[in-house]
């Protein structure tokens, strides 16, 4: 029976120390080690061989799902490089990935996968501020400054508190702050292509969560997911927070969690450490290495 975590999130390799990170675990000395998505800070293979040997030789069993930085690509192909994962033998580097398939270890079953967004667990706010959100940010890459000049005088500006569906599926945005315009970025635009709607997204990864709950039913089951089921707070902090906020994750992962017997949700993205219970489900977001967890 397993009962002691150790879960680590969001590492963004290069971006953490994997010598120091692999000394803690083998102290905490836990029964199984999680990793809750972004081990990379975008894909690269020699940095994923290195992240898996540093683990490799630990006695405990090791799972992972993935995040989307971990697809992150210059020319994104991200439904062909997810395929590739799935296909990556992480078994012989002690892995097991669930974004493939649910695991049992007596009578726990952790079941899960990266999840996605739809922006349907962006922070409820009335924020005013004027923006300015149209197809031609998409090209933002590209724009000079004449351009850039010349569409803050001509396009329409609406409220945030007006902002839809289709404009947060740009991932880009201008917001007029303290009387300048700043623009605003969720990069997924240019390193994620699924060729799919984030609402396609996210219907496809709950599907696949629901095919593993149903098949572990009536065992304890441990939900493991990179993005948010739901938040541990309620006001966003800023501009920036507000409108990041809606690629936290989906409430539809939360609706399906709840129809079965999930006591425990563990999640990353977020880059926000928060334990908290929510209808008798104890919900972890995790950083970086977390204490250990007890199920
Ligand atoms: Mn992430």
């Amino acid at each position: 029976m397993i009962k002691e975590l150790s879960v680590l999130s969001d590492l963004h390799l290069p971006h953490a120390n994997l010598a120091k990170i692999r000394l803690k675990i083998e102290v905490e000395e836990s029964e199984l080690i999680l990793f809750a998505g972004d081990v990379l800070d975008a894909f690269d293979e020699k940095l994923l061989q290195e992240f898996l040997q540093t683990f490799a030789d630990l006695p405990q069993p090791k799972l992972l799902v993935l995040g989307n930085h971990d697809l992150w690509q210059d020319k994104p192909h991200t439904d062909a490089l997810y395929e590739d994962y799935l296909q990556f033998p992480w078994q012989e580097y002690g892995f097991h990935l669930l974004d493939k398939e649910p695991i049992i270890f007596g009578n726990t079953a952790f079941c899960g996968n990266m999840g996605w967004y739809d922006y349907s667990l962006r922070l409820t706010h009335d924020f005013d501020w004027p923006v300015i959100a149209c197809d031609e940010l998409l090209r933002w890459e590209t724009m000079n400054n004449d351009e850039i000049r010349n569409l803050l005088q001509t396009a329409a500006t609406k409220s945030f508190k007006d902002l839809n569906e289709s404009d947060f599926a740009r991932k880009i945005l201008l917001v007029q702050n303290n009387g300048r315009w700043e623009s605003l970025h969720w990069y997924d635009r240019l390193y994620i292509n699924w060729g799919k709607s984030d609402q396609e997204m996210t219907a496809y990864f709950l599907h696949r969560l629901e095919e593993q709950l149903q098949e572990t039913r009536g065992l304890e089951q441990v939900v493991v997911l990179h993005h948010a089921p739901i938040l541990p707070r309620l006001a966003a902090e800023g501009v920036l927070d507000a409108y990041l906020s809606a690629f936290n994750g989906s409430k539809r992962f939360w609706d399906l969690i709840c129809q079965y017997d999930v006591k425990t949700v563990i999640h990353g993205h977020l880059h926000r450490k928060a334990v908290f219970t929510w209808k008798n489900v104890r919900v972890y977001s995790c950083y970086g290495l977390m204490d250990t967890i007890r199920i």
